[in-house]
């Protein structure tokens, strides 16, 4: 199997994303697990494409299209790691913040809460302050989830939890925070009440904060 997410990791460092979505049928048909090709092939693969944006190799639209193929595959395992019709747990608004386009760790949060039972509400990306406080009264949400991947945007975390103690609501919510640059430490500073490294992790600790507004 170990060959099989070696050539998806590839396809998708390449951009090729039919073939990504062709690999990625094929894997599940031959026994694979959806979350091992999603850490051994996909997301080990945008890794390495970032180390490669990093050193001078890749640019911009290298990116783009490695996303685009990374995206591809993701299509196909969502509809295994999302059980659909469970009951809901709590609900979730989630965006990406203001100045912030990345989007595939933001999806894949979203994809493994409704997994685990949470309804989600998805604002999308570049997600002002102002947006997620509106979201807050809109949608009377249990958890508040934000993405960052940029060191230039994680600032503006701090701005959208401001705005939603200026409505009020604040005490209402459980803010959830994650994204490569962003730390337990951060979300300490901040005044958010959980930090994630990976999506599965965002699941277990957003039950957890589901356990503490019950008590
Ligand atoms: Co960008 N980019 N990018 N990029 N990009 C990074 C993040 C970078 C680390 C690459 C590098 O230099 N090595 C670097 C950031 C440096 C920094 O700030 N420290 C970078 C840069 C610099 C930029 C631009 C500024 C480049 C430029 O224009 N000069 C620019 C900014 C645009 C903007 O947002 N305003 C930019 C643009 C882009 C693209 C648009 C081309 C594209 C994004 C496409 C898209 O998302 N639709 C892109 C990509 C693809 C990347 C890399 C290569 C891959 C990101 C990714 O999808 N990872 C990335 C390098 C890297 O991360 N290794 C890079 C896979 C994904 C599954 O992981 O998002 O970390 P991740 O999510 C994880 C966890 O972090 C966590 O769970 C997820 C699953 O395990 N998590 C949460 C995420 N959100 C969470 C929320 C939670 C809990 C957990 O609770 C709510």
């Amino acid at each position: 199997m170990e060959e099989e997410f070696e050539k998806i990791f590839n396809a998708v460092i390449e951009g090729a994303d039919e073939n990504v979505a062709n690999l990625v049928a094929q894997t599940l048909n031959g026994g694979a697990k959806a979350g091992d090709i999603l850490n051994k092939g996909l997301i080990r693969a945008m890794d390495e494409v970032g180390n490669r944006f990093e050193s001078g190799e890749y640019f911009i639209p290298d990116m783009l299209i490695a996303a685009k193929a990374m995206k591809a595959g993701m299509a196909l395992l969502k509809p295994l790691l999302v059980n659909a019709g469970v009951a809901s747990v709590g609900r979730v608004v989630i965006g990406t913040i203001k100045g912030d386009l990345h989007d595939i760790g933001k999806n894949l949060v979203s994809m493994m809460l409704e997994g685990g039972g949470f309804e989600v509400i998805d604002l999308g990306t570049d997600v002002s302050p102002e947006k997620f406080a509106s979201a807050v009264r809109e949608h009377n949400p249990d958890i508040v989830g934000m993405s960052a991947l940029l060191t230039t945007t994680m600032i503006h975390m701090k701005d959208a939890i401001e705005a939603i103690d200026d409505i009020g609501l604040k005490k209402q919510v459980k803010i959830l925070i994650g994204g490569a640059p962003v730390t337990q430490e951060y979300a300490e500073k901040i005044g958010a009440d959980g930090y994630a490294s990976d999506a599965i992790k965002a699941v277990m600790l957003a039950k957890s904060l589901m356990d503490l507004r019950k008590n």
